[in-house]
């Protein structure tokens, strides 16, 4: 796109959005400061370099496309080619089977710092900020239960783990200056009618307690609920319930993952209740197709609300953003790209919202009004301000990234 053309754009949409109280230059300060934490598992469909064990616990990737990233240096190559097309600094999100293991098996229960020290190089230099998730998924330990599993040998394996990837997180939020959100997800389940179910999450929440007993000032932690996973259909013992419960009382970060709930429910209301009880929030924006299917994020309206609602609260600033997806089916940096991109326009989306007009209409039971400013916000010129954030940070603007990426495909991925 030319220059004027983009610039001039900007100037019309400035000024209609000026004329219903909205200050676009300030939409496009903030969106420039919101970091979306890349997750490093899109570029090799979630298998890591333990031991390239099959994806297991309730999780799968679809597709073969060519070009999967299939160690380290690759996995490394295609962020720092996915940073160059984003506007933003971002940060990484790794796994623990994502660790530098020098070729050698380290298991999970033995995992250190060690195993992460060239990650935290290779971040510093890149200008990246590292978070972090335990893994207890793809391990011939994982079965149907890991920090539930009434077997204390198993349990015990599992805590073991979870406590040394809080301190691999404390020593990347130290060197970076930045706190590190590490996540835990655990797939605990059964794929059929279950009795004990109180047990087991009983069992969950004292392994829970144990693993966050540990003060570590250079890392914050988060739980994420779970709807189901596949193979685990009957029941999940971190669900939304013993989560939203768990998190409130210990007062831990809650991971909303907008893939993990009913099809129909407004996942994007849970979060002004979520924000009362709850001292943060982190975001796994991904989008379910009739499942939790972990489809490439698209600015839809389940993900608009849910930036809505955020900026509404004025939570965006207690919401790490963080992306999950795994799309093995299409150029998987284009994945990326797309999602990454979505997120963003639904961010400034909601960021141009006329709030203040908004809740005035609100507030004097002026509902035809209301309705009426929600309806034409949904038209104004909201395309010509993202072309302006991108332009401004010198990334492609519009669709100009997809001949970047078939580029990169031809020079890089399709060689693998
Ligand atoms: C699984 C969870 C979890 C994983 C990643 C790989 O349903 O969403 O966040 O996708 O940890
Ligand atoms: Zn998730």
């Amino acid at each position: 796109m030319k220059e004027a053309q983009i610039l001039n754009g900007y100037e019309i949409a400035k000024e209609r959005y000026a004329a219903i109280g909205v200050d676009t230059d300030k939409a496009v300060a903030e969106l420039e400061k919101q970091q979306i934490s890349l997750h490093c598992w899109q570029t090799d469909d979630v298998i890591g370099f333990e031991s390239g064990e099959a994806l297991s616990g309730g999780i799968q990737t679809t597709g073969n496309y060519p070009g999967r990233a299939r160690n380290i240096d690759e996995v490394r190559s295609d962020l720092e080619f996915v940073k160059t097309l984003l506007a933003g600094n971002h940060r990484v999100n790794l796994h623990e089977i994502y660790g530098d293991f020098g070729g050698k098996f380290v298991d999970r229960d033995k995992v250190g710092v060690e195993c992460f020290e060239s990650w935290v190089q290779w971040a510093k230099e890149n200008n990246f900020k590292l978070d972090f998730n335990s893994t207890s998924f793809s391990h011939p330990k994982s079965g149907d239960l890991s920090l539930s599993n009434p077997d204390p040998a198993i349990r015990e394996f599992w805590i073991e783990h979870t406590k040394r990837c809080r301190r691999i997180a404390d020593a990347m939020g130290k060197a970076q200056n930045d706190p590190c959100i590490m996540n835990i997800w655990v797939h605990d389940g059964s794929k059929d009618t279950t009795v004990n179910r109180k047990y087991y999450r009983e069992i969950l929440a004292e392994s829970l307690d144990e693993i966050l007993k540990e003060e570590l000032p250079g890392m914050k932690t988060c739980l994420e609920a779970k709807l189901f996973g596949i193979g685990l259909e009957s029941y999940t013992v971190g669900s939304m319930d013993f989560f939203e419960g768990y998190c409130a009382t210990r007062k831990v970060i809650y991971t909303l993952d907008t893939g993990h709930y009913e099809p129909t429910e407004n996942v994007a209301d849970k979060v002004a209740s979520l924000l009362l009880f709850v001292p943060e929030l982190m975001l796994h924006v991904s989008r379910p197709i009739r499942w939790d299917s972990d489809h490439v994020t698209i600015m839809n309206d389940p993900t608009l609300e849910l930036f809505k609602e955020l900026v509404r609260a004025d939570g965006l600033k207690r919401a790490h953003v963080g992306l999950d997806y795994f799309d093995a089916s299409i150029n998987r940096i284009g994945a990326y790209i797309i999602g990454t991109r979505a997120t963003q326009k639904c961010i400034l989306s909601a960021l141009l919202e006329p709030l203040a007009k908004l809740r005035e209409y609100e507030a004097n039971g002026q509902y035809f009004q209301r309705l009426a400013l929600l309806e034409e916000a949904k038209t104004l010129p909201f395309g010509a301000v993202f072309d302006y954030f991108n332009w401004k940070n010198n990334v492609p603007v519009g669709e100009e990234y997809i001949s970047c990426i078939e580029q990169y495909e031809k020079d890089v991925t399709s060689k693998r």
